[in-house]
This record gives C-alpha cells, sequence and structure tokens, in this order.
C-alpha cells in the first residue's frame, strides 16, 4: 500500500500590518524681504534630518545663485538687514562651509538658482537638523532663522561664505 503523507497547510489570516510610515512633522513660514512678505518656506522634520521647500514668486530675487542658510535666532524684525537673526546656526562648534576641512556649520546648505521671470521652486534636505532633537535643534529657545542671501556661497570663505547681504528672512520658533 502506497502511504500518503498529508501536508497540512496553514494559512493564517492575518490583518494587514502593513506599517504606515509615520507623518513627519512640519511647519511653515513666511519669507520677509526688505518690503514685506517675499515667499513661503515649508519644513518637514524626518528621522534623517529636515526637508525645506522654498516657493518665491517670479520676480522676487534677483536672478542667479543665491546662498540660503539657517542662523541662529528666531527674529527677522530689523528688516531689511536682517542682523537680528545672528551668524549662521552652529550649535556644534565648526567652520563654515561644505568645502572646509573642519566644515561645516548645522545651517549650511547649498546654493540655489533664481531664473529670470519663473517661478523659484527648491528644496533641500539638512541632514543636521531636527526640529527639536539635538545636537542641532531649529526649535531651541530662541528659535532660528531661514536666511537668502544676495549672493552666492562659495562654501570656504569664514565666518559665512562671502554670501553678501541678506535679503530675505524666515523665522523658525515653537509655536
Ligand atoms: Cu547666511
Amino acid at each position: 500500500m502506497r502511504s500518503f503523507a498529508m501536508a497540512a497547510i496553514v494559512l493564517i489570516a492575518s490583518p494587514a500590518l502593513a506599517q504606515e510610515a509615520s507623518k513627519p512633522a512640519t511647519y511653515s513660514t513666511e519669507l520677509t524681504g526688505a518690503e514685506g512678505t517675499l515667499g513661503q518656506v515649508e519644513l518637514a522634520d524626518t528621522p534623517g534630518g529636515v526637508i525645506l521647500h522654498l516657493s518665491i514668486p517670479a520676480g522676487a530675487l534677483k536672478p542667479g545663485m543665491h546662498a540660503v542658510h539657517f542662523h541662529e535666532k528666531g527674529d527677522c524684525s530689523d528688516a531689511p538687514a536682517f542682523k537680528a537673526s545672528g551668524g549662521h546656526y552652529n550649535p556644534t562648534g565648526h567652520q563654515h562651509g561644505i568645502l572646509t576641512a573642519n566644515g561645516m556649520h548645522a545651517g549650511d546648505m547649498p546654493n540655489f538658482m533664481v531664473v529670470e521671470g519663473a517661478k523659484t521652486e527648491v528644496e533641500l534636505f539638512n541632514t543636521q537638523l531636527r526640529f527639536s532633537e539635538d545636537p542641532a535643534p531649529l526649535m531651541d529657545a530662541d528659535g532660528s532663522a531661514l536666511i537668502i542671501h544676495e549672493g552666492t556661497d562659495d562654501y570656504q570663505s569664514q565666518p559665512s561664505g562671502d554670501a553678501g547681504t541678506r535679503v530675505a528672512c524666515a523665522v523658525i520658533s515653537k509655536k
């Protein structure tokens, strides 16, 4: 006689356990220029860093490359100089610049391009920052500011990349 081994196949019906990606905290703020609102900034706090999205209408900034950094204080009250925002956000005590051996500031980021007659949409990812986690929380006691400069960051001149005048400022702080 042939014996048949019976294989029991057990199907376990389990509820869909597909994990939803947790939604990042987001923050929205206005960019202020010399004469008022100049654009919008959207931030998202992710496990790996902060995503930054800039939306700037055509004509609001001069065409060409511009430096953008996070500066140390959430204060844009002194337009058009925007010096109240302090220097670059640098809680870890590094030198300025992506090209500097002992760089870089937590607030350092690549330059972006403004094209004549076109709206500017820029997305940047900064892996050194978080909204409120150490070592570089944007929303610390005095907040921080996003600053756009008239010129280009050379990624090595101290203390701020020779990026020229500040032309726009956005406050980032705990609400
Ligand atoms: Cu700057």
